[in-house]
C-alpha cells in the first residue's frame, strides 16, 4: 500500500483528516493510522478514529456472499449465483405484486457516489418510488426546518473555524464532547468569554465544559425545548434586543412571530421547563450582548415529534438576534454521520432526485431524467418516509422484498419489535454489509462490500465540504464495491439508463445532474478535489465554492429568511407518577450508533461492554436500585435489562440510555414510531417509561 494515504475518519460527520501507512502489500495486516492536519480536527482523532482500521481484518468480517439455508444457517455462495437469484426473485415481486413491492433503505454513511447510484438504481432499476434511509432518523427535522427558514438546508452554513472567534456558543441538545471531541477545540474561545451555553437535560460531558466559570448549563425538562425556545425569543423581543435591522431587511413574518411568542412569558417558561426565571434572562441577554454569537442544534432537540417547530424555533431566535448570515455569527445544526450531509443531497429520500431536487417537479424531473437518458415519466413519483416505509413490510399489498446499504435498523430504528416483525415477514431481505449485523441475521442473502480504505469516493462534511475518501488496500479477495453490486444487479434487471463502477465518473454524472439544483457539486470532479481545494457547495464550474452562506441573502426567491410562527403543545409539564419516569437515549463516546462496527473493536467495547442506565441518586434510592445493580426498563412496547449508573449528572424525573446496544440491551425496544409530522422523525429523545430494580431472572 502507498505511504501515507491521505483520508477521512469512516464514522461521524466531523471527518477528520488522517493518514493510513503500514501494512503489507494488498493486505493490511498492520494499517497505522495518524492524526492529518485539517481544520476541522487540527490533527486530532477521538477513540474511535483512531482503531477505525482494526475493522479491516476483523476476524468475524463477512467476506463472502452468504445464502440463508431452510435450516436458517448461512452458506458461502458465488457472487454470480447470489445476483442471480436476487435479480430473478426481484423481477419475480415486480411482476406479480408491482414496483413498490420492493423497497431500499440507504445510509448516512454511504459515499456521495455510492448514495447517488442507489437513488438511481432504486428509481429506474426497480422503478420503486419506496427508496428511504437512516438520515430520516438523523437529520432530518433539521433539515426541514433549514429548507422552511432559509431555503436551503446545509449543516453549517459557514466553516467550523469560524467558531473559534465566537465570544457565545450555545449548544442547543448537543453532546459535542463525547460525540465529535476534537471539535471541542473551535469551543474555546467562547469558553474563555464565559459564554459557552449548553442546554442539555442531562449534565452531559459537554455541559460540564461550562463547570469552571466559563459558561452556563440550562438544564430543562426533556421535550421541553420548544416552549425554552419561545421564551427566550419572547424576553429578546419584550427587552428591546431584538435586531430590528436585520429582521426588517432580512427576513418576512416578524409580527405573527412575535404574536406566537406573547404567551411565552418567563414565569410560565420556568413552569414548563423549570428552567429558572433568572437564567432565562441572563442567557437571552448574554445572546443578545456578545460579540460573535452561534446558535448550535444537535439531535437533542431535533429527535422530536416536534423536532422541526422546535429547530425552526431555535432558527426564528437566531434570525430576531440577527445572526444568520452575519459576520462573526451564525446558526447551525450538527449533521451527523459521516456522510449525513452528502447522503442528504443526492436522492436517497423518498420524495428527492439529485442536487437536493424535488422528486415532483416536473423541471427537476426532466432535468435528472436527461442526464440519466431516459424519458422523465420513467422516473417514479415520491415514496413514503423511514418510518413509514418500515411499517410496510410484509404488509399485505405493500412492501415484500428489502435491499438494505449501510443501517442497521434493528437496533437504530424506534420500536425494533414491530420492525423485526417486519423484517421477518419480507418474502426477500437482502443486507449489504461487512459485518453480521443484528440486521443481516434476518438476511436471506448477505452481501460483502468494501470499507472505507479500500475504496474511492468523496464524502460532504457537516460544514457541506465536499472531501476525498482515498483507497489505501485492497479489500479481500471476494469482497465487492456496492457501485459494482448496484451494475450487475441492474443489468440483470435490463435496466434502462448506465451503472458505472468508476467512482470518478459516477462523481461526474452526480456533479451534471446536480447542476442548477440546490447542492450544486457541478464544478467538481474527483481530480479537483484531489489538489486539496476547500469545496463547499453550492460549487459551480470555475468558481471557488461557497465557504459562507446567506452573507448577502437567504435562497428563497425574494432573498429573505422566513420567520416561521411555531406552537409548544406539551402541557405545562408537571411531575411524573410513580415509578414513571421519562427516559432519553443518545450516545456514549467508545460506540458508534448501532454499535454493529464499534462493538467489535476490542478497546472500545471492553471500555463500554454493557448497556447501563443514568439514574439520578434520589430516584434510585426510592426504587431500591444500588450501583452497578441490575434494573429493568419497561413500558406497553417493551423491557430492556441494564445495570444502574447512580449519577448526579441526570434530572431526578429523566433516565438515560445509549443506544448502541443489541437484543435485550437495546434502548429501541422501548421507543415508539410516532413522528414529527413535517420531518417524518421518530420521537427518540422522549419515551415515558417505568424502571425497576432487578435484571431478567428476577
Ligand atoms: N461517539 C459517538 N459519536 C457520534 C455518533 C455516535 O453514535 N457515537 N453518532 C454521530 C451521529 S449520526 C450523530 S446524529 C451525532 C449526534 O450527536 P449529539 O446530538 O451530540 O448526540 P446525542 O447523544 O444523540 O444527543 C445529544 C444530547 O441531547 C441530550 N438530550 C436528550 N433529550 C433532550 C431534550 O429533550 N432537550 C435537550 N436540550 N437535550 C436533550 C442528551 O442528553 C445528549 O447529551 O453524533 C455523531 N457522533
Ligand atoms: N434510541 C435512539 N435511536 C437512534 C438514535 C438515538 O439518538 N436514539 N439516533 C438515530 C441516528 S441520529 C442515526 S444516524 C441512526 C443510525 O443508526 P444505523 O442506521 O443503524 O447506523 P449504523 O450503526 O452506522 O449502521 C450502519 C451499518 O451499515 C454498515 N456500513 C457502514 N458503512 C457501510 C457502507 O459503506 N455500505 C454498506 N452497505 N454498509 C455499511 C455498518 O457495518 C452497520 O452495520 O440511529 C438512529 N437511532
Ligand atoms: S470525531 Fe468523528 S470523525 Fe473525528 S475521529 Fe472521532 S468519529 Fe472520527
Ligand atoms: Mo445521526
Amino acid at each position: 500500500m502507498p505511504e501515507g494515504t491521505a483520508s477521512h475518519c469512516p464514522y461521524c460527520a466531523l471527518q477528520c483528516a488522517m493518514s493510513l501507512t503500514g501494512g503489507p502489500a494488498g493486505r493490511a495486516g498492520s494499517v497505522t493510522i495518524e492524526g492529518r492536519m485539517f481544520p476541522t480536527n487540527r490533527g486530532g482523532l477521538c477513540k474511535k478514529g483512531w482503531t477505525a482500521a482494526e475493522l479491516l481484518d476483523a476476524g468475524d468480517r463477512i467476506v463472502h456472499p452468504l445464502l440463508k439455508q431452510p435450516d436458517g444457517t448461512f452458506e458461502e455462495t458465488a457472487w454470480s449465483d447470489a445476483l442471480d437469484f436476487i435479480a430473478a426473485r426481484l423481477r419475480d415481486s415486480r411482476e406479480r405484486f408491482g414496483a413498490d413491492s420492493v423497497a431500499v433503505f440507504g445510509g448516512g454513511g454511504l459515499t456521495n457516489e455510492k448514495a447517488y447510484q442507489l437513488g438511481k438504481f432504486a428509481r429506474l432499476a426497480l422503478g420503486t418510488t419506496r427508496i428511504d434511509y437512516n438520515g430520516r432518523f438523523c437529520m432530518s427535522s433539521a433539515a426541514a426546518a433549514g429548507n422552511r427558514a432559509f431555503g436551503l438546508d446545509r449543516g453549517l452554513p459557514f466553516p467550523v473555524e469560524d467558531l473559534d472567534q465566537a465570544e457565545t456558543i450555545v449548544l442547543f441538545g448537543s453532546n459535542v464532547a463525547e460525540t465529535m471531541p476534537p471539535f471541542i477545540a473551535h469551543l474555546a474561545g467562547a469558553r474563555q468569554a464565559g459564554g459557552l451555553i449548553v442546554v442539555d437535560p442531562r449534565r452531559s460531558s459537554t455541559a460540564r465544559l461550562t463547570d469552571d466559570g466559563g459558561g452556563m448549563h440550562v438544564q430543562p425538562a426533556p421535550g421541553t425545548d420548544l416552549a425554552l425556545l419561545l421564551g427566550l425569543t419572547h424576553i429578546v423581543i419584550a427587552e428591546g434586543l431584538a435586531n430590528t435591522d436585520y429582521v426588517e431587511s432580512r427576513t418576512t413574518g416578524f409580527e405573527a412571530l412575535r404574536v406566537s411568542t406573547n404567551a411565552w412569558w418567563p414565569e410560565r417558561v420556568q413552569a414548563t421547563t423549570g428552567v429558572p426565571v433568572a437564567q432565562l434572562r441572563q442567557f437571552a441577554r448574554r445572546l443578545a450582548n456578545g460579540a460573535g454569537t452561534y446558535i448550535l442544534t444537535g439531535r437533542g432537540v431535533e429527535q422530536h415529534v416536534d423536532g422541526t417547530d422546535t429547530a425552526t424555533a431555535a432558527i426564528n431566535l437566531a434570525l430576531v438576534l440577527g445572526l444568520p448570515g452575519s459576520e462573526h455569527s451564525g446558526y447551525g445544526t450538527m449533521t451527523g454521520q459521516g456522510n449525513g450531509q452528502g447522503g442528504r443531497e443526492h436522492g436517497q429520500k423518498c420524495d428527492q432526485l439529485p442536487g437536493y431536487r424535488k422528486i415532483t417537479d416536473p423541471d427537476a424531473r426532466a432535468h435528472v431524467a436527461k442526464v440519466w437518458g431516459v424519458h422523465p415519466s420513467l422516473i417514479p413519483g415520491p415514496g413514503v418516509p423511514a418510518v413509514e416505509l418500515l411499517a410496510e413490510l410484509g404488509k399485505p399489498g405493500k412492501v415484500r422484498c428489502l435491499l438494505v446499504h449501510g443501517s442497521n435498523v434493528v437496533v437504530s430504528a424506534p420500536d425494533v419489535t414491530a420492525v423485526k416483525a417486519g423484517l421477518q415477514s419480507l418474502d426477500l431481505l437482502i443486507v449489504c454489509d461487512f459485518f453480521f449485523s443484528e440486521t443481516a441475521r434476518f438476511a436471506d442473502v448477505i452481501l460483502p462490500v468494501t470499507q472505507w480504505a479500500e475504496e474511492e469516493g468523496t464524502m460532504t462534511s457537516l460544514e457541506g465540504r465536499v472531501l476525498r475518501r482515498r483507497r489505501a488496500l485492497h479489500p479481500p479477495l471476494d469482497v465487492r464495491n456496492e457501485l459494482w453490486i448496484l451494475r450487475e444487479l441492474a443489468l440483470r434487471l435490463n435496466a434502462p439508463s448506465t451503472y458505472s463502477t468508476s467512482p470518478a465518473e459516477v462523481f461526474d454524472e452526480l456533479a451534471r445532474a446536480s447542476a442548477g439544483g440546490i447542492a450544486d457539486y457541478s464544478g467538481l470532479s474527483h481530480d479537483l478535489l484531489d489538489t486539496g481545494i476547500a469545496a463547499f457547495w453550492p460549487f459551480t464550474p470555475g468558481s471557488a465554492g461557497t465557504p459562507r452562506l446567506f452573507r448577502d441573502r437567504f435562497a428563497h426567491a425574494d432573498g429573505r429568511a422566513r420567520l416561521v410562527a411555531v406552537k409548544a403543545h406539551h402541557g405545562d409539564g408537571g411531575p411524573l407518577a410513580g415509578n414513571t419516569l421519562t427516559l432519553i437515549t443518545g450516545r456514549l463516546l467508545e460506540h458508534y450508533q448501532s454499535g454493529a462496527q464499534t462493538r467489535r473493536v476490542p478497546e472500545l467495547q471492553d471500555a463500554r461492554p454493557n448497556a447501563r442506565l443514568q439514574i439520578h441518586p434520589a430516584t434510585a434510592d426510592r426504587l431500591g436500585i444500588v450501583a452497578d445493580g441490575p434494573v429493568t426498563i419497561t413500558n406497553a412496547r417493551g423491557a430492556v435489562h441494564a445495570h444502574a449508573e447512580i449519577t448526579s449528572s441526570i434530572r431526578h424525573d429523566t433516565v438515560f440510555l445509549p443506544f448502541h446496544y443489541a437484543d435485550e440491551e437495546s434502548a429501541n425496544l422501548l421507543t415508539e414510531s410516532a413522528v414529527d409530522p413535517i420531518s417524518a422523525m421518530p420521537e427518540f429523545k422522549r419515551t415515558i417509561v417505568s424502571v425497576q430494580a432487578g435484571g431478567s431472572n428476577q
